[in-house]
């Protein structure tokens, strides 16, 4: 199973600054644990990053294409992007909406994410280990398919 973990504005920075909101993993080693919990689990696990919302929206558009997993952090775009929500949309596999933060325990208006609706499900405030669940619901989800 083909899994795309897109990660949204700013979090190229993880583990530069406020790491008492975000934690101290840096953006390299998310990549490499999301890596290393791919191998485990038997999918095959791409990890990519934008600042640019149209690169993320194509991004979304070849996951659609391939009828391939989504993890996705949004980031800032979760509370105002009916872009990347209506790309979302268009997904045909499984998307799970990760953020790092418990969003409802922070400023108003991160309180609502615009994508939720049109996720599979959705974690937050786990730190990073929110994706290694993800991708454990991903393969669950795919094991469950192939028993029929
Ligand atoms: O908690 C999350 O994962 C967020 O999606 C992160 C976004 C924020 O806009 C959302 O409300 C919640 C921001 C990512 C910014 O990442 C930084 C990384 C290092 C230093 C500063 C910001």
């Amino acid at each position: 199973m083909r899994v795309y973990v897109l990660n949204g504005p700013n979090l190229g920075r993880l583990g530069i600054r406020q790491p008492e909101v975000y934690g101290a993993t840096s953006y390299a080693d998310l990549v490499a644990n999301c890596q290393a919990t791919g191998k485990e689990l038997g999918l095959d696990v791409e990890v990519r990053q934008t600042d640019a919302e149209a690169e993320l929206i194509g991004w979304l558009h070849q996951a659609a294409d391939e009828e391939a997993g989504v993890v996705l952090n949004p980031a800032a775009w979760s509370h105002y992007s009916y872009a990347v929500r209506d790309a979302c949309a268009m997904l045909r596999g499984p998307l799970v909406e990760v953020h790092i933060s418990n969003i409802h325990a922070r400023e108003e208006f991160r309180h609502h994410s615009v994508v939720s609706a049109v996720a599979t499900g959705v974690i937050c405030g786990l730190g990073v280990d929110g994706y290694r669940l993800a991708l454990l619901h991903l393969a669950g989800l795919r094991d469950r398919s192939a028993r029929g």
